[in-house]
């Protein structure tokens, strides 16, 4: 059975980390419906939601994506680069028990799931602000047991690898390639996000489908252009969190 792990909106997310943008009002009651929108369409899609218990007191807890990286062998629970994040640990930790063994990222090193991109047995990791070099080898250590090949990937002027790449079919990638060296990625077919829309590389891939923010008509434009079957959420009140579609959820078979 295909599961989606999902986090509430806590009450406290207007305390959310931010990088690269500056902070603005966020519409609670907004970003709880936006969420629940989010989680009725992943319904619709075939998954089975898991909520994990809200964290009223962790901005970010909603932002699951961040805290662990679940494979058909095993989860690996991250050690977030923000320290703020990693309270959020040990409750999603319990709740991945249930269907994975659990192996761990240590300190010093720090990975956020969110810096992760499987394609395959292929797992590219950014090495951003919050993945550190130390996490991303941890990462390739852990996994190479199970026939997994870690590759760090640069990423500059954004939060997260996958703020800049994410996969929208099996052989075609959407990227912003302001922010990120895409020689990795070569051989594998691209559509680059409107030069209006920098926020716009980040899409979440369903068996086929693809959840996509409202919010970058320009970029849309061109997936549908190249066939792409789209399925539009509105996370506007995410987005000032910096959160993106992949962020909210962790999507593994039961
Ligand atoms: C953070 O800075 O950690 C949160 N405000 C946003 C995290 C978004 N996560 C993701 O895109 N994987």
């Amino acid at each position: 059975m295909p599961i989606a792990m999902t986090r509430p909106v806590s009450a406290s997310l207007q305390q959310c980390e931010l990088t690269h943008l500056a902070r603005q009002p966020i519409d609670l009651e907004r970003a709880r419906a936006q969420h629940r929108q989010y989680e009725l369409c992943l319904e619709s899609l075939g998954y089975e939601i898991r909520q994990v218990p809200e964290a009223p007191e962790l901005p970010d807890a909603v932002f699951i994506e961040d805290i662990a990286l679940v494979l058909d062998e095993v989860a690996v629970i991250t050690r977030p680069g923000a320290e703020s994040r990693r309270p959020e640990i040990p409750a999603v930790a319990q709740a991945l028990a249930t269907y994975r063994p659990l192996l761990t990222i240590q300190a010093p090193g720090t990975l956020d799931g969110g810096d992760v991109l499987r394609t395959g047995k292929t797992l590219y990791v950014g090495s951003s602000g919050r993945s550190n070099p130390q996490g991303i080898a941890q990462l390739g250590q852990l996994l190479a047991p199970f026939g997994y090949n870690v590759q760090p990937v640069p990423v500059t002027g954004c939060l997260h690898l996958k703020s800049a790449i994410t996969q929208v079919a099996e052989d075609l990638l959407l990227v912003n390639p302001d922010w990120i060296n895409l020689q990795a990625f070569a051989g594998m077919g691209r559509i680059e996000v409107d030069p209006s829309e920098p926020y716009a590389a980040n899409a979440l891939l369903l068996n086929g489908i693809v959840l996509y923010p409202a919010a970058h008509p320009a970029t849309r434009a061109r997936l549908e252009a190249a066939g792409i079957r789209l399925q539009l959420v509105d996370a506007s009140e995410l987005a000032k969190a910096e959160g993106g579609v992949t962020c909210c959820s962790l999507i593994f078979e039961a």
